[in-house]
């Protein structure tokens, strides 16, 4: 696979601002028999000033991420449980939604985690799912749902055999995917004149601001802002009408768009507008700043570590993240440095983290043999792990976060 040297929104030639080197898929945990086959691109990051797009110049094909046996099941954790749950109450008590038979459609339903908030009412939904395993988690708890990759093509056939929608949603996949503006004309072909596209994903601010640069890898294609939303659904006649942020994945937002004209803008959107000015969203110079920042929180990082480790200290980390991946490649993480990742999730549990072969291991293991120093890769779990960890800190273990700076707690 080649660099992408040209924006796949704009089309304007991008400048390279960030490059992690060579990364391994972000949920490519593997089990020993295929170290050898493990798979590795070139994980850099360009902008384009024209669309404000940060985004991977290079991404490896979707099949290779978004497959049978994908690794991320949404409902993992309590607080996401009850975000979709308001997330979805929220569309329902909203004015854009039909009182008489409504109809939405998810992309990217996952085990269900949301649409089911509609199903158990009754109301017609359709959830589109890739990841099959995942799907099928969907399926089993009686939400429609199929498995393939939404496309302009697919909207046109759910509008024959389904009719149009009150509602597109996405939590958490509009940033994974790289022909965005195909997606787009599919939004606006699959909705009715008077419906909205309502998704939510990672935020560029806060990863700005917080230097969360783990939030990189390649899943998020691209790394949204209101900006960046804006010109992207402006170019296929589409506004942007509200923006909500969200405390999720470390911050994300919330972003509502609409046909032009059809509902007014709501003041939130040119707030947040001229805030992403303040922080310099829009300038290729912010990003450059940013690499020499995550360049420094790398070496912070690796300081803390590799002096605990030299005084002999037992080092773990707890949350086998996609995010941990970048963390962990980036800074040259392995087994010598931590002997174990704990997780709750059964796919990933005996397996070896991508790139760099750390053991991730069930949560019993980490309560029966808590380390001295725990690096928290779920940070932004952060408030329930604290919540369910009070023993291990109370019997003086430590954690260790990298967000927003890198500190011992
Ligand atoms: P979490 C995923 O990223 C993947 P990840 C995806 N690409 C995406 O876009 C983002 O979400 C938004 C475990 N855990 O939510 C479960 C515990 O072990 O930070 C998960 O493996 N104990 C779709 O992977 C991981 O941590 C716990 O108590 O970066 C959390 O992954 C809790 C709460 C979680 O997303």
């Amino acid at each position: 696979m080649n660099k992408n040297k040209k924006c796949r929104v704009s089309g304007q030639e991008l400048t390279e601002v960030i490059n992690f080197g060579k990364q391994p898929l972000g949920n490519g945990f593997i089990q020993e028999a295929n170290l050898v086959e493990e798979y590795f691109y070139e994980m850099a990051v360009g902008f384009s000033e024209q669309s404000k797009l940060l985004q991977l110049m290079e991404q490896p094909e979707a099949d290779k991420m978004f497959h049978d046996n994908y690794a991320f099941y949404s409902s993992t954790s309590n607080y996401m449980a009850s975000h979709f749950k308001k997330f979805a109450e929220s569309i329902i008590d909203s004015e854009y939604i039909s009182k008489e038979n409504p109809f939405v459609v998810e992309l990217g339903c996952n085990d269900g985690i949301m649409l089911k908030h509609f199903s158990t009412k009754g109301i017609k939904h359709l959830g589109i799912e890739p990841s099959k395993n995942v799907a099928l988690e969907a399926n089993k708890i009686g939400i429609n749902t199929i498995s393939v990759f939404f496309t302009e093509n697919l909207a046109e056939s759910i509008v024959r055999e389904q009719g149009h929608a009150d509602i597109f949603m996405a939590a958490n996949v509009m940033c994974h995917i790289p022909n965005i503006c195909d997606v787009v004309r599919g939004i606006k072909k699959l909705l009715k004149n008077n419906g909205v596209a309502i998704f939510e994903d990672p935020y560029l601010g806060d990863i700005v601001q917080k230097v969360s640069y783990d939030q990189i890898y390649d899943e998020h294609v691209f790394l949204f802002s209101a900006l960046s939303v804006k010109y992207l659904f402006n170019m296929h006649g589409m506004d942007l009408i509200d923006v909500i942020p969200q405390k999720t994945h470390g911050g994300s937002m919330r972003y509502v768009l609409a046909n032009r004209g059809v509902y007014p803008k709501k003041p939130s959107v040119d707030l947040l507008i001229q805030e992403e000015a303040r922080l310099g969203l829009d300038k290729t110079a912010t990003y450059i700043e940013l690499a020499s920042k995550i360049k420094k929180s790398k070496e912070d990082l690796l300081k803390i570590l590799l002096r605990l480790k030299g005084e002999g200290k037992s080092l773990a980390g707890y949350g086998a993240t996609s995010k941990s991946t970048t963390i962990l490649n980036y800074c040259g993480i392995n087994s010598s440095i931590l002997s174990f990742i704990c997780d709750t999730t059964p796919i990933k549990q005996g397996r070896l983290t991508p790139g760099t072969h750390i053991p991730v291991v069930p949560y019993q293991h980490f309560i029966n043999n808590p380390p001295d120093y725990t690096v928290l890769f779920a940070w932004n779990h952060s408030e329930e792990i604290f919540e369910k960890e009070r023993l291990y800190a109370e019997g003086g273990g430590r954690w260790i976060l990298h967000v927003p700076e890198v500190r011992i707690l």
